[in-house]
């Protein structure tokens, strides 16, 4: 049998506003799933709070809409108890990179087999527009009436410096180069983690499809995506959100350890530490 896009998507009409980033993202996704011909029975999206995590709603997938800034640890125990099953995140900057900044930190550190797809639109859309932890200093909202009293963070430098070990950026205003970022993000075995620039078209105006377009950047072929150094260069580079794959590492997934551990505490593994022997200690 062949899924079509169909069986991905769900009957519910989403319902972000006019114009929203996130359509792209929804749509890029789908397309790649019925690319890869997942099946919608072992596929779980897992989301957390805000516009951008509306997606279990528009899929017809499993879905999990957690709780705000927790979507990451209820996709890693999801991966863990089921590895057989396609696990994708979505989430926003508020949700992603605040509230839920810790558990980035320690999936990156763990590499569970999930993708993470973080639509980053400057701005704590769902409560109205408040600024959050990428907002540009300029732009004023009703929790800084003044002015920024805090620096942004970058989410492709934490990326790479809590060693992610796929990270990548898109936009939405690019579908096809899109799609082919989370095609590969999905490819990747372990925690690949996939920024989209994409703007919230009723509470940010600092943050446009056409104020991102002037600064796009396609990486260039002959960037090195092991790299991890090539890859904070192009993160520094002022003046420019460079888009692609900006760095890819293969090393054990959380699974396969977790695989590893369970074989050594097999009674009949050398290493493993016998039950009779542990109850002794304590006799
Ligand atoms: C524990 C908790 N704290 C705060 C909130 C309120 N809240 C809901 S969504 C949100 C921010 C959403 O911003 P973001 O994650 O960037 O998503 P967006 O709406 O911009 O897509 C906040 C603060 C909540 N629902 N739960
Ligand atoms: S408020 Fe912004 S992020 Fe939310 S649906 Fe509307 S445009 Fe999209
Ligand atoms: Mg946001």
């Amino acid at each position: 049998m062949e899924y079509t896009l169909k069986d991905y998507k769900s009957s519910t009409k989403p319902s972000w506003c006019p114009g929203c980033g996130d359509f792209a993202v929804l749509a890029a996704l789908l397309t790649t799933m019925t690319d890869l011909q997942l099946d919608p029975d072992d596929t779980a999206i897992v989301s957390g709070i805000g516009c951008s995590s509306r997606f279990p709603f528009f899929t017809s997938t499993y879905g999990f809409h957690s709780i705000h800034g927790r979507a990451l640890p209820v996709a890693i125990g999801l991966s863990a108890a089921r590895p057989d099953i396609n696990v994708i995140t979505l989430g926003g900057d508020g949700d992603g990179f605040s509230i839920g900044g810790n558990h980035f930190i320690h999936a990156s550190r763990k590499n569970p087999d999930i993708t993470y797809i973080v639509m980053d639109n400057e701005i704590y859309a769902l409560t109205k527009g408040q600024n959050s932890p990428t907002s540009h200093d300029n732009v004023i909202t009703k929790v800084n009436p003044y002015q920024a009293v805090e620096e942004r963070v970058n989410p492709i430098m934490m990326a790479l410096s809590f060693e992610t070990s796929f990270v990548a950026r898109g936009f939405s205003g690019d579908i096809a180069q899109l799609k082919s970022i989370i095609r590969q993000a999905m490819d990747h075995k372990g925690f690949s983690f996939v920024h989209v620039l994409s703007p919230c078209v009723q509470y940010n105006d600092k943050i446009t499809f056409d104020s991102i377009k002037e600064h796009i950047k396609p990486i260039a072929d002959d960037h090195d995506v092991t790299d991890r150094m090539a890859g904070m260069k192009l993160v520094f580079e002022p003046g420019y959100y460079y888009t692609g794959v900006i760095y890819k590492q293969e090393r054990p997934t959380l699974q396969e350890k977790l695989d590893e551990v369970q074989s050594k505490a097999h009674p009949g593994h050398p290493e493993g530490q016998q039950v009779e022997e542990l109850i002794q200690q304590f006799m």
